[in-house]
């Protein structure tokens, strides 16, 4: 064998026996396997995971719209639209939202000329995001109301099939529901934004922006809002400041906060001196274009990369006010409990798209001699993945519903209760599920789930800011106590009076899981409300437990609730019991008991900041 043929022999001893096989066999080189022995790269090759229908997918969830929505009202326009878009988001819609996270925006500040343009340049799949979200009636199925009392539910169930694929488009969505919520509820006059905002002709859709943040913080935003509002006539004014962290920058429209300045030019501070203001993002009539709004730079971000988060600067935009003086906070609070809503959809939506996905690749991929849907570990650890994701799906469709009523005008006063109170905990609980449960799935996708070009990395990094935007989880568990201190009880009260309701009618059920689960769940709820009355103390430090007790509590009722319908399935009361098996449901009550409050309270700081000296620290020698 001359040296040319000792080479090409080893090199198609590589191609030819694959990877991983310890002793190749010696194959004669032919002619035609020699110019491709390099690309060659074994025999073996991954089978891709296969995209299911989310809703046909979803088996808990359609016997959950079975029960809740009349059945005419469901098999006539709900159901086929549901089916029909479930195909068309796992997709044509996932390639769009794929490319959206390929292709992030940039903002082009100056034009050829010199001249300041700050125009946010984004891709051709963003833009036809904006026109399938009109098409499909994204937003002005929850405003014809033609489905009444249902219309609200039957939205978030689009919008959750939606929100995986929309490559972020969920957040301008979610933040232009909210815009047209606050028009609505607030009675205010800007037909034309509202018009806009709810249609169904991309010609004519708005989306709005939210523009909150600014850099003294996104939390405080009584203390950290700084932009004043000087009034030229009227309810005209002018505004100049800096909002740190705008989302979705380029809407056409934005709701913000800002300090309206009297004649000497002063401001009143805290959350007394904020009102709520409207602005157009682009006045074509105008000699400046951009209402005198400067993008400053664009968010280095984690995750939601798709998304054209940016600094902006006013200087001097044309807004309108659109609160009375001073009520700002409360008046903004109509949206954010619409966006706080829809992140409650965009976390269950991840969860439940990345177990279809995981159960997928589970038929498909074969380790140790065995399908992993054969085993039972790994089984084990899809189903608790599962649990999970039904828990939230319940309480998500909970919240839809009552919205629904509310907007229909048909909410009793105990579920106007429970929807303020319970809104802040799902947005809190949801999140955190869901980074955890796509964190953890992740792994049941081995190496794959760490490659980028699954599209399941950016899953994780889009999870991630669930639990920080709209509140952070500290934020929601301060306005539960919130809740609880302004309805002085009845929020608690309405907790409480639900769970009794469906506790009751459970005693009467002659499975004996589900009567064991209904006297579980009533003890956790007593144990929890007990709590919270007689230690208001320290209800501060307990917020998150409290909040976590409330969300693991009422999850389990609203399963319970659902296991004595007609609609529900055997497997439905493996929900309830293996969701109850897997928490403590009142976990305040069992820290409670262990004196967790009263004593870890005043060592906290100690603790924490054990072995902290100043001197000990440098400043950052590393700052872009
Ligand atoms: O903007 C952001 C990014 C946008 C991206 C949108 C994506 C959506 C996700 C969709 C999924 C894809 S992030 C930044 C968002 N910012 C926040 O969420 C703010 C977080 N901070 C808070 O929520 C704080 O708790 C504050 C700002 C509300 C605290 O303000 P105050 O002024 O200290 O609060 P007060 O004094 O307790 O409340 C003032 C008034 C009271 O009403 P009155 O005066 O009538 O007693 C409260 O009852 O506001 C009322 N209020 C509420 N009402 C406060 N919170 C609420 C509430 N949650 N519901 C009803």
């Amino acid at each position: 064998m001359n040296r040319l043929q000792s080479v090409q022999s080893r090199l198609v001893r590589f191609g030819g026996a694959g990877i991983g096989v310890s002793s190749p066999v010696l194959v004669r080189p032919s002619s035609s396997a020699l110019p491709f022995a390099f690309q060659r790269t074994g025999n073996f090759e991954q089978e891709p995971f296969r995209h299911e229908n989310a809703f046909l997918g979803d088996a808990f969830l359609r016997r959950c719209l079975r029960r809740m929505i009349p059945v005419d009202l469901l098999e006539g326009t709900i159901e086929p639209d549901l089916t029909r878009f479930g195909a068309r988001a796992c997709t044509e819609l996932w390639k769009w939202g794929q490319q959206c996270e390929e292709s992030p925006p940039y903002v082009r500040q100056t034009d050829a000329w010199g001249r300041r343009v700050d125009h946010v340049v984004t891709c051709e799949a963003w833009q036809r995001q904006k026109s399938v979200s009109a098409e499909e009636g994204l937003i002005a199925i929850a405003y014809e109301r033609k489905q009444a009392e249902f219309s609200r539910l039957y939205q978030m169930c689009k919008l959750s099939l939606y929100s995986p694929s929309s490559g972020l488009y969920s957040c301008p969505l979610a933040m232009t529901d909210g815009a047209a919520k606050s028009i609505e509820a607030l009675g205010l006059d800007l037909p034309e934004a509202f018009e806009r905002l709810t249609s169904r002709d991309p010609q004519k859709f708005w989306t709005s922006g939210q523009w909150m943040t600014e850099k003294g913080g996104g939390s405080d935003v009584a203390s950290g809002t700084e932009t004043v509002a000087v009034q030229t006539e009227g309810e005209q004014y002018r505004l100049y400041g800096y909002k740190w962290f705008s989302s979705a920058t380029d809407s056409d429209m934005a709701l913000l906060l800002a300090r309206i300045t009297d004649e000497k030019g002063s401001t009143t501070p805290g959350s007394k001196g904020l009102s709520m203001f409207y602005v157009e993002t682009k006045l074509p009539e105008e000699k400046d274009v951009t209402n005198h709004i400067q993008v400053v730079k664009m968010k280095n971000k984690l995750g939601t990369r798709q998304l054209p988060t940016a600094e902006l600067l006013l200087a001097g935009s044309r807004a309108k006010l659109i609160s009375p003086p001073g009520r700002g906070v409360a008046s903004i609070s109509h949206m954010l409990t619409i966006t706080r809503l829809h992140n409650v959809m965009s976390s269950v939506a991840a969860m439940r798209k990345i177990a279809l996905l995981a159960r997928d690749y589970a038929r498909r991929r074969r380790a140790f001699g065995q399908v992993l849907d054969r085993q039972p570990l790994h089984l084990r650890t899809l189903s608790q993945l599962e649990t999970d994701a039904r828990g939230c799906t319940a309480l998500f469709l909970d919240l839809a519903a009552k919205l629904g009523l509310d907007e229909a005008g048909k909410i009793s006063d105990h579920d106007a209760w429970l929807l303020r109170l319970m809104t802040p905990v799902a947005k809190m609980y949801t999140a955190k599920k869901a980074v955890a449960n796509v964190s953890e799935s992740l792994e049941c996708f081995g190496g794959m789930g760490y490659i980028e070009d699954t599209g399941l990395p950016a899953m994780l990094r889009d999870a991630q800011v669930l639990p920080i935007w709209e509140g952070t989880s500290t934020v929601m568990s301060l306005d539960v106590v919130r809740a609880l201190v302004k309805s002085k009880g009845e929020a608690l009260a309405a907790f409480k009076a639900r769970i009794d309701e469906i506790t009751r009618k459970a005693q009467l059920s002659n499975i004996v899981e589900v009567k064991r689960a209904s006297s579980e769940i009533r003890n956790a709820t007593e144990a929890t409300v007990t709590f919270a009355m007689e230690n208001s103390g320290v209800l501060e430090v307990a917020a998150r437990d409290f909040a976590f007790s409330l969300a693991h509590t009422y999850i389990a009722a609203l399963l319970l609730e659902h296991c004595l319908s007609d609609s529900s399935a055997t497997l439905d009361t493996a929900t309830l019991t293996r969701w109850i098996a897997s928490r403590d449901l009142s976990p305040v009550a069992v820290n409670a008991r262990k004196s967790a409050y009263d004593r870890e309270i005043h060592t906290d700081r100690d603790f924490v900041f054990d072995g902290y000296d100043e001197a000990n620290s440098y400043a950052s020698p590393y700052n872009k």
